[in-house]
């Protein structure tokens, strides 16, 4: 009964944030359904009325430079063209005629170019895989490599994503992190939610619009899949809020395990010999493992005096990281998929599944009046306090990869070690301001009994039982999803199982939704024990005190207010900001704290929240909020020729899955376990 209550307060305010457009054709803008499915202007200049070609830079780096990528544009008019320059990367497009741009402060939730359509394929099979001098022989890749394929795209292009599943007694579902998937919920990627699992030996096509630009990854979404080497990353070029040179290819950083997370899992709920600890971490797939610090690093070659667009994505299933390079500042250009104004720093803290864009200006800074003479510097990536689990005696280096000035020079760096002040947090509330300002309009906040409270609960009845605290919630029960049930299937159920942490929103077009997410030490003793750490509590619920990266699908959020003491919150002490507050899609649910959270019902689905430690997810700490169920039928049973030939693919893939689940179940699970021993997310 209490969502019934809760969803009267997940309601909110009117006042809709309309924008006008900027355009004098509406021609790019609030496109009918099928623009956002339908397979766009194809890639070739015959059907171009009013083409645009550009180059944008991508990678590797100064001296192997990869073939520049190049956006391709139809405009419907003429006078278009492309204004990205190295003096002004805050340009995208312009029209020579009527002035008007395509640039970082345009509404691209509203309005983006159209771009063409562009295809992949993902061929996901099974491989040892030798990260860091020792093999994982459950490793799990796409076209054969970790990470994956990099798909890139332009701003306003459509992605086409072929998925052939070749694992022998795995599904696997594939979701695009950060992608709005507007209208296209059924694109999004979570079994038991958007799909069933695409079953071993069958595929299944993905299309999706990119309407964001910026950097970040796609993973799979079946169970702990993507701890074995099921990730890539994904950038969609556009404009950038501060000006560079070039660009290197992405940093993938990552912890590492040398064996599959299916069989580390059962660690985190029986806590024995310790909850699941990784054994390195990696750079685009490579590191050292603990004393093998002889291993090839990860090394790019600058030029003095360049500015170089860096992109830095968090794929970790438990570690977040702080990022630097010796001797140089940063200057943070978005976080997520959204572009802000840029901020001077000489680290970063990335926590998982966060993303942050960064130029590095190819100029040492003398620290403590020293720089490196031959012109090389360590990149480090430093686990964060309180966001990390290594296997004992087996802390990684941070020193995970080389910036060269010169060439010829392959000596070990030599340097200072840096000071950083390591506590797990987010990059600085006061620092995140979108460059397109979001104005939120004033709400109150919901009821406290109407908080999401994260704990942890027993686990009768489930796989792994034994009698401790050790599966999750987010909103009162620890999520246990059916892969062959998604939950669009079944809109008209008039209840749901506690297992599947169904809130409906009743919020209309255009209404806010708000989400006050806290971490209360309510049943907590004092001094608060460390993570990890046995609590003696309340008996069926144990709140304790752990940071917590909480990431929501089919949108980005406004973060009205962030903290470190649940407190504040209901003593009234937060303020919350609603001019143009930061915005992202992961935030960092402090230990003990709280995340205010807002979005516009824009997107009709069901939309996942998590928790991006893939340990937590799996024990439970997950929901899902419908938006605007209505609609979202309505927009599932659209007539639409393309909408139409989706869904009886979604239908087809859930038969195969069916097919092969009842043939193999017995096979591939592990007893004593059931073949599905955790949330399935
Ligand atoms: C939370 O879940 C527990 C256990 O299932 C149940 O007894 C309780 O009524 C629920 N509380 C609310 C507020 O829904
Ligand atoms: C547009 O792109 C072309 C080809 O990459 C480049 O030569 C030209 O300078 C660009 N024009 C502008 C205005 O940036
Ligand atoms: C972006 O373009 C609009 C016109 O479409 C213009 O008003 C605005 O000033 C431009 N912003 C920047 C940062 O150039
Ligand atoms: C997935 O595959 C792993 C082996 O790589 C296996 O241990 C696990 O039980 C499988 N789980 C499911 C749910 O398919
Ligand atoms: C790396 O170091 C280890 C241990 O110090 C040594 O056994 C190994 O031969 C070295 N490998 C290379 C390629 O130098
Ligand atoms: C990734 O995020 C996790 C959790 O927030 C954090 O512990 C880890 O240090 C991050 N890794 C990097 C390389 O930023
Ligand atoms: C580098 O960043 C640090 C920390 O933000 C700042 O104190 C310092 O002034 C910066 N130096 C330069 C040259 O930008
Ligand atoms: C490090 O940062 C945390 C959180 O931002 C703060 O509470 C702590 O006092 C800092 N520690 C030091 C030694 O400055
Ligand atoms: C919806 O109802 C069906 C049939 O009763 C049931 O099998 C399914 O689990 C329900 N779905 C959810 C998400 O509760
Ligand atoms: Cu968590």
């Amino acid at each position: 009964m209490r969502f019934l209550e809760a969803c009267k307060s997940l309601v909110i305010s009117f006042t809709a944030l309309f924008s006008t457009s900027p355009f004098s054709d509406n021609s790019n803008s609030q496109q009918p359904l099928v623009e956002y499915l339908s397979n766009g202007p194809p890639e070739h200049d015959a059907y171009a009325k009013f083409p645009v070609r550009f180059d944008s830079p991508s990678g590797p780096d100064s001296d192997n430079p990869a073939p520049p990528f190049t956006c391709k544009y139809n405009f419907d008019r003429p006078g278009w063209r492309n204004c990205s320059t190295a003096s002004n990367r805050k340009c995208w497009l312009e029209n020579t005629e009527t002035k008007e741009q395509y640039n970082i402060t345009t509404d691209y939730e509203n309005y983006y170019p159209p771009g063409i359509v562009r295809e992949y394929w993902l061929d996901l099979s099974e491989k040892t895989i030798n990260a860091d001098g020792v093999n994982n022989p459950d490793g799990k890749v796409f076209n054969g490599s970790y990470p994956g394929p990099w798909i890139q795209a332009c701003w306003g292009d459509t992605l086409k994503i072929h998925v052939k599943n070749n694992l022998d007694c795995n599904g696997t579902t594939i979701h695009w992190h950060g992608i709005r998937q507007l209208n296209t919920v059924h694109m999004d990627g979570v079994n038991g939610i958007t799909q069933c699992p695409i079953a071993p030996k069958k595929e299944a096509t993905y299309i999706f619009k990119a309407m964001q630009y910026g950097s970040s990854w796609y993973h799979s979404h079946y169970s702990l899949q993507y701890g074995d080497g099921v990730a890539g990353p994904m950038t969609i070029y556009g404009p950038s809020s501060s000006e560079f040179d070039e660009a290197l290819d992405p940093i993938l950083m990552t912890d590492w395990s040398h064996q599959s997370a299916f069989k580390d899992y059962v660690r985190e709920l029986t806590g024995k010999p310790s909850i699941p600890k990784m054994n390195s971490v990696l750079i685009n797939g490579k590191g050292n493992f603990a004393g093998a610090f002889n291993l090839t690093k990860f090394t790019r070659h600058i030029k003095q005096g360049n500015r170089y667009l860096m992109r830095i994505i968090n794929t970790s299933v438990d570690t977040a990281y702080i990022f630097s390079i010796d001797n140089h500042n940063l200057t943070v250009v978005t976080s997520d998929f959204v572009p802000i104004e840029p901020y001077t720093t000489d680290h970063i803290l990335v926590g998982i599944g966060q993303r942050y864009h960064v130029i590095l200006h190819a100029e040492p800074i003398p620290t403590n009046g020293w720089v490196s003479s031959k012109g090389n510097y360590w990149l480090r990536a430093i686990p964060a306090d309180g966001c990390k689990a290594f296997e004992d005696g087996n802390q990684p280096d941070e020193r995970q990869g080389v910036i060269r000035y010169n060439k010829e020079e392959t000596s070990v760096p030599v340097s200072w070690r840096p000071t950083w002040n390591l506590t797990c947090r987010d990059e600085p509330y006061s620092k995140l301001k979108p460059m397109h300002r979001w104005k939120v309009p004033l709400m109150d906040l919901p009821p406290s009994d109407d908080y999401f409270e994260v704990g942890l609960q027993k686990n009768p009845g489930r796989p792994h039982e034994h009698d401790d605290f050790r599966m999750w919630f987010l909103a009162n029960h620890s999520m246990w999803i059916d892969f062959a049930r998604p939950t669009i299937d079944y809109l008209s159920n008039k209840t749901w199982n506690d297992d599947s942490v169904i809130v409906e929103s009743q919020a209309k077009k255009d209404e806010w939704i708000i989400l006050v997410v806290t971490q209360p030490a309510k049943y907590l003793p004092v001094p608060l024990p460390k993570p990890g750490m046995p609590v003696v509590g309340k008996p069926e619920r144990l709140m304790i005190a752990t940071a917590h990266p909480i990431h929501l699908h089919g949108h980005d959020f406004a973060l009205l207010a962030q903290g470190t003491d649940w407190t504040d919150l209901e003593l009234g002490k937060v303020n919350l900001k609603w001019d143009n507050p930061p915005r992202r899609d992961v935030a960092l649910l402090p230990s003990g704290g709280y995340l205010v959270m807002a979005f516009k019902a824009d997107n009709p689905g069901v939309w996942i929240v998590h928790c991006h430690i893939a340990w937590h997810a799996s024990s439970g700490l997950a929901m899902q909020i419908i938006e605007r169920k209505e609609d979202l039928k309505t927009l599932l049973s659209s007539k639409d020729p393309e909408m139409v030939a989706q869904m009886a693919q979604h239908r087809q893939v859930c038969k195969d899955w069916d097919a092969w689940f009842k043939k193999n179940e017995k096979r591939c699970a592990i007893p004593p376990n059931p073949f599905q021993d955790d949330s399935g997310i």
